[in-house]
């Protein structure tokens, strides 16, 4: 094989780096003593790029150091780090990691959506305490008689709507356009969708396109007694909107996988009782992430011996649109 070398830009997990060490030329970025300088030598060899959603971005311009650069293979099925849009028109593929997280994403959405209903994380809290000595918990609310609206009924979505058919729930969705192969009811804005529902997930793309689409009267439609799930990504909500509306009681409570600026989570939803926070777990386990391990190097080890990834984003189809 002609030697072929990779840049790794991110700490990525030790199956990525075994994979794909077995497969190319292998430079941990975040190893170098010298960033700058390891780039500057680096940058004309690198032919693929091997990073993560949630580490740093990848716009035009930082691609744009590599003149070789053919591939970039991100971990994780979001991919709004990488400009995907600048990597097409530059003759650079895309790859991310869709379907194997699904049912791992889906099962963390649904975890939030009972504890944010029966109030687990409360009532274990409440245990721990030694409160239970002092009276029973209060009662909760309940899943029975609930709609579940979904906000991107893509991949995870589906996912989410089978578990909560599963459970009894009516499930309504809104993404750009209604789909005519699913029987759940179409809402034609996020606010629509808001006001049809009880529980509303958010679980779209993140970057601009969906930037706060989960604002002040999407919240407020959701009214007093609505729940909100965001597994999506933090900018996908107005994340003050959010505070103000669980502040002051138009919504019922939150429970949020992704937050606006990680980790940093804000004090005030710190010190909400009625809130419950996860460290982007969504996709957290061994088995789901050494999928998402295996098809990052998959992806790369297949452009290598054939030239055609496996997963490539919409942006950059493989073949390239108009090629043969
Ligand atoms: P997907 O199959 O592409 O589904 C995304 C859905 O969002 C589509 O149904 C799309 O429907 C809808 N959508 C896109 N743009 C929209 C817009 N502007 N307004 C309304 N709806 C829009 O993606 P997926 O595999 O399900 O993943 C979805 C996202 O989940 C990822 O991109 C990532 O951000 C997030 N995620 C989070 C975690 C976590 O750990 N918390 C893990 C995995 C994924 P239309 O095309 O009909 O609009
Ligand atoms: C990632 C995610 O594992 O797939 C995504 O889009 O958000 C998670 O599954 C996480 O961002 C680590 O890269």
């Amino acid at each position: 094989m002609a030697e072929f070398e990779t840049l790794m830009m991110t700490r990525m997990p030790p199956l990525v780096v075994e994979g794909l060490t077995s497969v190319c030329t292998l430079h941990k970025l975040w190893d170098a003593a010298d960033r700058e300088r390891a780039l500057a030598e680096l940058a004309p060899r690198v032919r693929a790029i091997a990073t993560a959603a949630g580490g740093e971005r990848l716009d035009g311009a930082a691609m744009a150091r590599f003149p070789n650069l053919k591939i970039v293979a991100s971990f994780g099925v979001g991919y709004d780090h990488v400009d995907a849009a600048w990597a097409g028109a530059h003759g650079v593929v895309v790859t991310n990691t869709p379907d194997v997280l699904n049912d791992e994403v889906a099962d963390t959405a649904m975890g939030l959506i009972l504890c944010t209903v029966r109030q687990l994380p409360q009532a274990d809290r409440f245990v721990r305490a030694g409160r239970w000595l002092e009276g029973p918990f209060p009662l909760t609310g309940s899943l029975r008689g609930r709609t579940l609206g979904i906000l991107g009924l893509g991949r995870i979505g589906r996912t989410i709507a089978r578990r909560a058919e599963a459970f009894g729930m009516r499930v309504v969705y809104h993404g750009r356009r209604p789909q005519h192969d699913v029987s759940y009811p179409y809402a034609p804005t996020p606010s629509a969708l808001a006001q049809a529902c009880d529980i509303l997930v958010a679980i779209t793309p993140g970057g601009a396109d969906t930037h706060h689409i989960v604002n002040a009267d999407v919240l407020e439609a959701l009214g007093p007694n609505g729940i909100f799930i965001n597994v999506a990504r933090g900018s996908v909500c107005d994340q003050d909107a959010l505070i103000a509306a669980l502040r002051d009681r138009k919504i019922l409570s939150a429970g949020l996988d992704v937050f606006a600026d990680e980790p940093k989570v804000p004090r005030d939803l710190l010190e909400m009782e009625h809130v419950v926070l996860l460290p982007h777990v969504g996709s957290g386990t061994n088995h789901t992430r050494d999928a998402m391990s295996r098809l990052v190097v998959d992806n790369i080890a297949s452009f290598i011996r054939s030239g055609a990834p496996l997963t490539p984003v919409a942006e950059t189809p493989w073949p390239p649109a108009g090629a043969g």
